[in-house]
């Protein structure tokens, strides 16, 4: 059985451990973050295959990476180093609602040395689907020529191509700059999985059918909109609808809800859930990931999630 291929940069992760400016907080926990290395993260403990392709510093960040998916049962064979160059990582404060403030120490890191070549020399063959966020291409010039080498190996290989536009502001400087390249690469994809306040930057619309109607016409197969703790609006050609949300008793950290709602939705298309069940298993996996604090330590189990999505109070091995 083929898997899905992951390519993007993951970082180390300082959390800070009680709230005020970075510069005053006394304590952080390390950890690890990456928008496609969640996703890799959680389809495996989903049980599904992945590759994960990056290139790292020969740093504790990098060694870190390593040994997490060692522990984490993903392959390291396709992991590079760039010499001279550091993992990024970035600071991340603790909030009591609302979103985290994010500080990145990642210009000039080992991941943004990507380029066209480094994918030229990726092996495609055990891959059938490839999965990746707006981060990678906005990392430098070069990552968007791997980028752009990656979705015409994904046009050669009929691999299933799919798209989180992950949309980091800081990351790009000119904003249009930004949408154009989102709403381009968003039509070219076979489900692109943006949420609801990042389609309302890139579109300009409202509404979530008017959204999907935006994208289905420009050429992306599946669109399917993340609305929060109410859920997801789903379309593709011939269906549409919205899967409900599920209860969360305390959000703790809204990062890496996304990723955990990709790793849900794809684990659920590849397993032949009906797209309702792929994105109510979506907004599960979502759920849960705002229960902890790191970007991807809460992602669950398969006996996890179908416990939790079945009701269970202790859902939690
Ligand atoms: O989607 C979550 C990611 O954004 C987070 O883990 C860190 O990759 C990250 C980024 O670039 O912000």
């Amino acid at each position: 059985e083929k898997g899905t291929l992951l390519v993007g940069e993951p970082m180390g992760l300082f959390i800070a451990q009680e709230k005020g400016e970075f510069e005053d907080v006394s304590g952080y926990t390390m950890a690890l973050a990456g928008a496609e290395f969640n996703v890799a993260v959680g389809m495996r403990r989903l049980g599904h295959r992945v590759g994960y392709f990056t290139k790292l510093g020969n740093d504790p960040f990098g060694k870190r990476v390593i040994k997490m998916m060692k522990a984490e049962n993903i392959s390291t064979e396709l992991i590079r180093f760039a010499e001279d160059h550091f993992t990024g990582f970035m600071l991340k404060s603790k909030v009591e609602k609302g979103d985290p403030d994010i500080f990145y120490f990642r210009r000039n890191s080992a991941a943004s040395t990507l380029n066209a070549g480094d994918i030229e020399e990726l092996d495609f063959n055990g891959y059938d689907a490839i999965h990746m966020t707006g981060i990678t291409p906005a990392l430098s010039e070069s990552a968007r020529e791997a980028v752009a080498a990656l979705l015409e190996k994904t046009q050669e290989n009929g691999m299933c191509f799919t798209f989180d536009p992950n949309l980091r502001p800081q990351l790009w400087g000119d904003q249009k700059v930004m949408c154009d390249y989102m709403n381009d690469i968003a039509g070219k994809s076979d489900m692109f999985l943006p949420g609801i306040s990042e389609a309302r930057i890139l579109t300009g619309l409202e509404e979530p059918e008017r959204i999907a109607d935006y994208y289905l016409t420009k050429g992306a197969k599946t669109i399917i909109i993340k609305l929060g703790s109410v859920g997801a609006y789903y379309a593709s050609g011939n269906e549409n609808g919205y899967a409900e949300g599920f209860k969360v008793d305390q959000v703790v950290d809204t990062v890496g809800a996304g990723d955990g709602f990709a790793a849900g939705v794809l684990t659920g298309f590849r397993e032949g859930l009906s797209m309702k069940e792929a994105v109510r298993r979506g907004n599960a996996v979502g759920a849960i990931q705002v229960m902890s604090i790191g970007d991807n330590d809460g992602l669950p189990t398969i006996q996890e999630l179908n416990r939790f999505m079945s009701g269970q109070k202790d859902w939690r091995t």
